[in-house]
């Protein structure tokens, strides 16, 4: 039989191999160890103390990043419990830090942020740490433990200080190990802001603040929304023109689950919705939102046939219809989400569905009753698009007809490949004829297709579908993609896997990109969901030396260069910069840039598309300020603005 110091020895080895194997393999546990998996382990601290706040013990949560990018996370909630784990012989608290998985186990019941790690990644972060401290303030006293690097006990739990008796909360302070996340250790100021307040937003009345030590003057944000998503709406919105003065609000519960609803209308032609579970962004949407868009279908088709607005059923209004101009905000709160799709994003709860509609039918229906004039608005913009879409129908139908716009070979424009399996064919969209020339050469014409863009892609922001679909650019990338575009989408029409955008790699390029992603976003989305976008990453110089030409991605990568560059050369070598693609010949272009063999590609996620459609929204928007501090803040980066 085991002595008691064995038994120790053994759960002590055993947690050890258990925080080793996150440091041997840290993005099975964050996904990556890039600048967004060390904001990830901020979010996994925050996350607990959210769950103390949707147990209804925490009001207010401090996250401070301090000089030498250390965070500190602090809650006024319970406390951690501070009793010892009868299974591992530890203190909880230890326990909790040093053994994966162990979260779950304590507290239970209620909802919990319940996204990635299941809110259980104080261990992960403690592992992937230089080092971590925790402080409890729980019953007069204030307890303490400090981890060393790679989640190292260095002592048991201690008492080290009295406190108040009204004093009560938890802190975990920790510096990530730079052995780990080699490429940053810096923190973001926006990146923490912009979740910080979007956790606010989704959990009304919690008061969190954001506190940056690093620089000479500290820098301070509170966010504290007594209207909860009714104000999330209201931002997003800040920038248009509302169709009706109040946002509509709607929630309710039942088994267990609340539903909560924000909507706002406004005068323009693209649909914001926006949910979550849990707090967590549901980007592939799910049951929640799918029973939200069936009740907000019915319930201005029911209003508006009871009004005699609508007497033909034909005209029936469709879920694009009323959803023109919406922006929403769907946040559901569940006790035992299922999470599924490519990303595990969609919510899979099939009771969902229901719940969500019968509440949102009952909250929506009383808001229309109650406030005729806003309903009149609402339903006036609904029958405008429908009106619109069905122009836009009939105007495709023609087109298609006169100009044989379903024949691929239209004006001469795409130069397609050989190859008719979608799965083994590429799509470059190159801007502009020079760089096209290069593309067209140096392609491999069995699986590469090239399509030149020309001149500025239509502004979508202010177009509707039936305008959009008139810009020559569009229209050609619509037919080359072959899915044929709104109702009548179909993904398992697209001819080529891989929709490759190839532009410079300066501020123009980027400007290009920006546009195409927002118009992907808006009107090819499964097609960025499905992961069939990707943008080439062109190098920016070319090094010559004696015989040799090497060509450098980056400035990082340009000075390794120079750096291997033999002695003998170092006086004699030339250091060039691209100007743009149509600089680089057929072979270069294909070396670098297109050939599977050495190019590197990166796939575009919906965020990536997301985030290139807010930046759009901003910089189109008739509202001057939030443009202008965008185009402040964004000074450094951006040359010349010619948006
Ligand atoms: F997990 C953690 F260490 F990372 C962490 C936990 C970090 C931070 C900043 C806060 C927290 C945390 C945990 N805040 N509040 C709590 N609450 C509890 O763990 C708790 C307290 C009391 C009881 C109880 O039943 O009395 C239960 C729980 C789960």
């Amino acid at each position: 039989m085991k002595n008691e110091i064995d038994a120790y020895n053994d759960s002590e080895i055993q947690v050890l191999e258990g925080l080793e194997a996150v440091r041997k393999r840290p993005g099975m546990y964050i996904g990556t160890t890039s600048e967004r998996g060390l904001h990830h382990l901020v979010w996994e601290i925050v996350d607990n103390s959210v769950d103390e706040a949707l147990a209804g013990f925490c009001t207010e949560i401090q996250v401070t990043i301090e000089p030498g990018e250390i965070i500190s996370v602090r809650d006024n909630g319970r406390g951690m419990p501070t009793g010892i784990n009868e299974k591992t012989g530890l203190s909880t608290i230890e326990t909790i830090f040093t053994v994966l998985h162990a979260g779950g186990k304590f507290g239970g019941g209620g909802y919990k942020v319940s996204g990635g790690l299941h809110g259980v990644g104080a261990s992960v972060v403690n592992a992937l740490s230089d080092w971590l401290e925790v402080r409890v303030y729980r019953d007069s006293k204030v307890y303490f433990e400090k981890f060393e690097k790679g989640g190292h006990p260095l002592g048991a739990l201690t008492v080290i200080d009295s406190c108040d008796d009204d004093i009560h909360g938890t802190e975990v302070r920790f510096k990530a190990d730079p052995e780990i996340f080699r490429e940053t250790t810096v923190y973001k100021f926006e990146t923490l802001e912009k979740r910080l307040r979007e956790l606010a937003f989704l959990n009304k009345g919690l008061k969190i603040h954001l506190i940056d030590k690093r620089g000479e003057e500290p820098k301070q944000e509170t966010f504290h929304y007594l209207g909860g998503i009714s104000e999330y709406v209201k931002m997003l919105n800040k920038a248009k023109t509302p169709l009706h003065e109040d946002i509509i609000y709607l929630e309710g519960v039942k088994d267990d689950i609340s539903i909560e609803v924000a909507l706002q209308y406004n005068d323009g032609y693209q649909e914001n919705i926006y949910s979550f579970t849990n707090n967590i962004n549901t980007i592939e949407g799910g049951t929640h939102e799918d029973g939200v868009k069936a009740a907000l279908t019915r319930v201005i088709n029911n209003y508006a046939k009871n009004n005699n607005i609508l007497k033909d059923k034909d005209d029936a209004l469709t879920g694009e219809d009323v959803r023109e101009g919406l922006t929403m905000i769907i946040s559901c709160k569940h006790p035992d989400p299922q999470f599924e799709g490519q990303t595990k994003t969609k919510l899979g709860n099939s009771e969902v569905r229901k719940i969500a509609s019968d509440i949102f039918v009952e909250g929506f229906e009383r808001f229309l009753m109650e406030n005729p004039q806003d309903a009149k608005m609402i339903i006036e913009k609904a029958t405008t698009a429908s009106r619109a879409r069905i122009a836009a129908k009939k105007a495709r139908e023609a087109t298609r007809r006169k100009t044989g716009l379903d024949n691929i070979n239209f004006m001469g424009k795409l130069t397609d490949c050989k190859s008719k399996d979608p799965s083994e064919c590429e799509i470059f969209i190159v801007e502009g004829d020079s760089a096209g020339g290069s593309a067209k050469d140096g392609r491999d014409y069995m699986t590469q297709a090239i399509l030149p863009l020309r001149g500025k892609i239509l502004n979508v922001e202010k177009a509707r579908l039936d305008r959009a679909l008139n810009n020559e650019e569009i229209k050609s990338m619509i037919t080359a993609f072959g899915t044929g575009i709104g109702e009548d989408f179909d993904i398992s029409k697209l001819r080529y896997h891989k929709i490759i955008i190839m532009t410079d790699a300066d501020v123009d390029g980027a400007h290009i990109r920006t546009l195409l992603l927002t118009l992907f976003y808006r009107f090819f989305r499964p097609v960025v969901e499905g992961g069939y976008v990707y943008s080439a990453q062109p190098p920016l110089y070319k090094v010559t030396y004696g015989k040799t030409t090497r060509l450098a991605q980056t400035d990082e990568h340009l000075a390794q260069i120079i750096a291997e560059i033999p002695e003998k050369y170092q006086n004699s070598k030339i250091i060039n910069r691209f100007k743009g693609l149509g600089e680089m010949d057929a072979i270069e272009l294909r070396e670098t840039t297109m050939s599977a063999k050495n190019r590197v590609l990166r796939q575009v996620t919906v965020e990536d598309a997301m985030a290139a459609n807010e930046v759009f929204e901003l910089l189109m928007s008739d509202d001057v300020e939030p443009r202008r501090k965008f185009i402040v803040e964004n000074a450094g980066y951006v040359e010349n603005l010619d948006y």
